[in-house]
């Protein structure tokens, strides 16, 4: 075998051994997005620009400490109402920016990865942290179609995730997910409990102080 085979092969084994089963349906791929971070952080600035980060309220009239936005057809809204999709953001009246093409193409090559090929999704919830913002336990059920996965992506500060399971009351599994982390959550761990710690503070060389998520969704 020449050298560059084996470099090669030693690359392929690497990239396997970055994919590990977190339950039944998630699939945790390590650094799988590390070479896409820096156009998909040009991207989340662009879609910021168009659609600002704001921090929504909930139905029982709690500010959330996660600041969001929204780009793609649909965007995941809530306030005294409730939560759902719209198409519009209610801030500008205008509809939501439109999904970079970069994001798209790293959204369906990971659920591609993780066994969901033809992953189409409609809309792209940026989440973003500062030190000390934390996400309560939920389920994600906005969407119109479980059987299609969610694909998150992590960029910058790291955080520890929490994923717990059919009942909130299931114990959690701890998840530390880093940048250019991305995990496909699909199949029975699509309506699994989850959320994230209160953020560490820290600085990111390319994000800053903060980590910004994006969850990719196929919600219409
Ligand atoms: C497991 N976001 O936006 S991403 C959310 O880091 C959300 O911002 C977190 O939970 C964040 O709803 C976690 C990982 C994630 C996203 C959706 C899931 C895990 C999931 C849906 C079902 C099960
Ligand atoms: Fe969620």
């Amino acid at each position: 075998m020449s050298g560059t085979s084996v470099v090669t092969a030693d690359l392929f084994e690497d990239q396997r051994a970055g994919r590990e089963a977190l339950a039944p349906g998630a699939v945790w791929l390590r650094g799988h997005a590390i070479d896409d971070a820096p156009g998909l952080w040009d991207g989340v600035q662009q879609v910021i620009a168009a659609a600002p980060l704001r921090h929504l309220i909930t139905p029982g009239g709690q500010r959330m400490s996660v600041a969001m936005t929204n780009c793609g057809r649909l965007g995941w809204v809530s306030d005294r109402r409730g939560y759902r999709y719209e198409t519009h953001d209610p801030e500008s009246g205008h509809p939501w920016p439109a999904m970079p093409p970069a994001f798209a193409a790293v959204a369906r090559r990971a659920a591609e990865e993780a066994g969901y090929a033809g992953f189409a999704p409609d809309a792209c919830l940026v989440n973003r942290y500062v030190p000390r913002t934390r996400l309560s336990l939920h389920q994600d059920r906005d969407e119109r179609d479980y059987a299609a996965p969610i694909v998150s992506v992590s960029l910058g500060l790291p955080a520890t995730f929490l994923f717990g399971g059919r009942a909130r009351n299931d114990k959690t599994l701890r998840v530390p997910l880093q940048h250019g982390d991305v995990v496909v959550w699909g199949g029975p761990a699509r309506l699994y409990f989850h959320g994230v710690l209160p953020l560490a503070d820290g600085l990111h060389p390319l994000v800053g102080a903060q980590r910004v998520n994006l969850t990719f969704r196929a919600a219409g």
